[in-house]
Formats: C-alpha cells, sequence, structure tokens
C-alpha cells in the first residue's frame, strides 16, 4: 500500500489534538477479564434467544462469526453455537469505566465523556501538556491494558475525525490523522461513515451523485443548500475534516433534570418506561421555559439495595423537545437494567448546552426524529397556567398515583 497523505508523521503536532478513547467489546471484555477461561474464547453478552432476548455485545472472537450488538439472541446463536453467554454485570462495568476515565483525567482534565466506554480527550500541545499527542495516545492504551481491558483511541484535529479513526482498526488500534491530513483521509469514504450522516441523508446525496465524503466535501453550497439549508456549508465542511466543535469538560456541563422515587419499586422495564414518559415532559418544558437546548441525556436508576447507576448518549444536535430525547432515554435503559432489578428511583436529565450549537439541526433528518414543536408550546402554556398535574400524555397518568415523592426541579448535575 501507497503511503497516504493522511499518515505521515511531522515532528511536532500542530494545533489543536483531540483524541477520541473506545474501549474494545467493552461489556463482553470485562467478562473475560472475570472469568479468565473465557479469554480467547467466544464470549456474548446479552439474553439467550429463549427470552426473546438481544446481543449487548460479542468479544472479537464472536465477532468473528458475524455476531455484533442489538443482534436478535437467536440469530446470534445460529451464527455462533459454542458461544459462552452471559447475563450484564453493569457494576462491574462502571467500575472499570470509572477506572478508565480516571486514567484519562490524569493525562488530561479535558475530557467529555460520552458514554460508558467513550471519552474525547483534549491533548493540544500546549493546553494542558506539551507532550506529543500520539506519545500520550500510546500509554493511555498501555494504562488501560495494565486494567485488563484494551482501548482503541483515533488521534485527530477535530471529534469527527477522531471519532472515525478510533473506529479504523478496532481493537487496540492507534490511528493517527495528522493535521492537514483530514480531507485525504475522509475522502475515499462512503457519506455514511461521518457521523450524523443517516440513511436519509446518504440517499439524498446519492440521488444528486455523491457518494463519498470526497465528493461532498468538492460539491459546490448550491446543489447542497435544497438538502441542509442553511447546515450546506457546515456539512461540506465536515467532510473536508473542518470541524471547530469544542470539547464539553464535566465543570462547565450543567444539566436541568428531574427524578422522582416510588413508594413501590418499578420491577419491569414498562414502568421504567413510564416514569420516563412522565418524567420526560417536566425536563422539556423546564429547558423550554429557560431557552436551554441541550446535546446530551442522562438517565439515573436507584435501586433496591440504593445503589445508583447513570447511562448517558450523546445527540447528534441540541434539543429541548421531549418527544425526541424520550426515546433515546428508553434506550438507555438497557444499559443499566436487567429484569430482577428493582428500582426505586428514575431521574432524567439533559445536559451539554454549549459547542454544539452550531451544527443545531446539521443532520437533523436522521437519527432525531422530527419533534413536535408546536404541540409542545400549546402544551406548555396550559401547564403554565394549570399546573403540571393538568395535563398528561399517556402513560403518565398510569405513573403518577403511585409516586410518593417528587424532588423538585433541579439545574444540577443527575
Ligand atoms: P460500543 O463501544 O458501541 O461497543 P463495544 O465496546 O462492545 O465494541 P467496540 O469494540 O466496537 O467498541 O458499546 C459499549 C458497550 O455498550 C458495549 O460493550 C455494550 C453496550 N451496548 C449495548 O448494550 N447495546 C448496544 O446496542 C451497543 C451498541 C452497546
Ligand atoms: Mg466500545
Amino acid at each position: 500500500m501507497e503511503p497516504s497523505d493522511f499518515n505521515i508523521p511531522e515532528r511536532t503536532w500542530k494545533g489543536r489534538a483531540l483524541l477520541l478513547v473506545d474501549l474494545d467489546a467493552f461489556f463482553a471484555s470485562v467478562e473475560q477479564l472475570d472469568h479468565p477461561e473465557w479469554r480467547g474464547k467466544p464470549v456474548i453478552v446479552g439474553g439467550r434467544s429463549d427470552r426473546r432476548g438481544v446481543v449487548s455485545t460479542a468479544s472479537y472472537e464472536a465477532r468473528a462469526f458475524g455476531v455484533h450488538s442489538a443482534m436478535p439472541s437467536a440469530t446470534a446463536e445460529r451464527l455462533c453455537p459454542d458461544a459462552i453467554w452471559t447475563s450484564s454485570h453493569f457494576d462491574r462495568y462502571h467500575e472499570l469505566s470509572a477506572q478508565v476515565m480516571g486514567i484519562l483525567k490524569d493525562e488530561s482534565p479535558l475530557l467529555e465523556q460520552m458514554s460508558i466506554d467513550e471519552a474525547y480527550l483534549d491533548v493540544s500541545p500546549g493546553r494542558y501538556t506539551g507532550e506529543d499527542p500520539v506519545a500520550i495516545a500510546a500509554r493511555i492504551q498501555a494504562r488501560v491494558a495494565e486494567l485488563g481491558i484494551t482501548c482503541s483511541i483515533g488521534v485527530a484535529t477535530g471529534k469527527a475525525v477522531a471519532k472515525i479513526a478510533s473506529d479504523m482498526d478496532k481493537p487496540r488500534g492507534l490511528t493517527v490523522v495528522y493535521p492537514g491530513g483530514e480531507a485525504a483521509f475522509l475522502a475515499p469514504m462512503d457519506v455514511r461513515a461521518m457521523p450524523g450522516i443517516g440513511k436519509q441523508s446518504a440517499e439524498r446525496l446519492r440521488r444528486i451523485g455523491i457518494r463519498t465524503l470526497g465528493a461532498l466535501a468538492d460539491t459546490p453550497l448550491d446543489k447542497l443548500t435544497p438538502l441542509f439549508g442553511v447546515n450546506a456549508q457546515a456539512v461540506r465542511d465536515r467532510a473536508r475534516g473542518i470541524d471547530p466543535r469544542e470539547i464539553a469538560t464535566e465543570s462547565e456541563v450543567k444539566s436541568v433534570s428531574h427524578e422522582r422515587t416510588f413508594a413501590t419499586d418499578l420491577v419491569t422495564r414498562e414502568e421504567i418506561e413510564d416514569a420516563i414518559d412522565m418524567l420526560g415532559p417536566m425536563v422539556g418544558r423546564r429547558l423550554r421555559k429557560k431557552g436551554l437546548a441541550g446535546h446530551t441525556v442522562t438517565i439515573k436508576l436507584r435501586y433496591a439495595d440504593l445503589s445508583r447507576r447513570t447511562a448517558q448518549k450523546g445527540l447528534p444536535a441540541n434539543v429541548d423537545d421531549e418527544t425526541v430525547f424520550i426515546p433515546v432515554a428508553k434506550r438507555l435503559i438497557d444499559e443499566i437494567w436487567r429484569p430482577g432489578d428493582s428500582v426505586r428511583l428514575v431521574g432524567l436529565g439533559i445536559s451539554g448546552f454549549e459547542a454544539h450549537d452550531e451544527q443545531l439541526g446539521l443532520f437533523a433528518d436522521e437519527e432525531l426524529p422530527a419533534g413536535n414543536a408546536e404541540l409542545l408550546s400549546a402544551a406548555d402554556k396550559i401547564r403554565d397556567k394549570f399546573g403540571d398535574g393538568m395535563l398528561k400524555f399517556g402513560r403518565e397518568l398510569k405513573i403518577r398515583h403511585e409516586t410518593s415523592g417528587t424532588t423538585g426541579m433541579n439545574d444540577g448535575r443527575l
């Protein structure tokens, strides 16, 4: 293979340097760590097919058979009949996640955690450390490996390229896109490789003859405006590797959140979903009142044993509309809850009000449903006048009478 433009190392890194660190087959790797006899073998974390479950994740040995996250367990069993199956052990995953985040914070406090196993780290020379970003990335890999799990890292000048790079050479990959090499790195890729360009955008681009990010980068703006409106330039910039989004460090993050304690423990997924359906409109209304929109959804569950778990998900745009963030919040349940867990408290919050504003609505046609601003604004008015109890949508009603106490509105972190 010819040396590509994007991987010619320079002696010193100039400008911004962001790492995207993502743990390899995270849940499965923790299971292999905790069960040495499972190492090197296909391990699947998830509910088995007799319970109509889906795969949470699979070790790379199982992925060789085609098994992947979100696949129905029945399919996974067929593809890999000899796999070792296990249910999730979230407390362990959170423990390991916290240890990894601790290592990252030690390398640079400029950290934005995106999920349980993924974080951006700003290691721009001169910002916090003068060290070479690639050397830092290599050291992080070594330090994480000491915990008994592995990670892949993308190093680049911006978020999108770092994210794509982190996924290029999993597991244990270290992919570096040097400053100035972004456009050449992206050019041959399918437009779908760009985070935020989903099925719909890709299809619309295909209809005007654009399949690769290179082609997108070279397209005149007047051809993109009908597709992306005011965001056409931002979309094209992203394809050219121009991505000035800052990382949002924890200290800047504020959230609007609500939580509720229940008199009787919630024991089914549906009951937890009902709680989210109830909390969502309270959070949404509070956001709209404050004129805030955020790109991180957090749910918090407290269990009968009083232990607490949270799960977070980043959104491709800032939102204040509960019809958009409630479905995302519900999908997070599986990260921290499994059948049999008794839940005493449910919290829901939106945070990350900064930075992403430039990309608001950028790729708004996918991943996020359109939302329902008009209806919500009408509902807000009724609630303003008569209070929260006056208007309830669907399932909200079911759960109201089951609550024993409410913690008030709070603008702190979940
Ligand atoms: P990912 O980072 O998407 O996946 P991974 O770490 O298992 O594998 P990779 O090497 O490709 O990064 O997700 C992190 C964890 O989140 C994963 O280990 C299990 C959980 N998860 C689910 O439970 N369901 C899902 O559909 C996905 C994508 C992840
Ligand atoms: Mg991962």
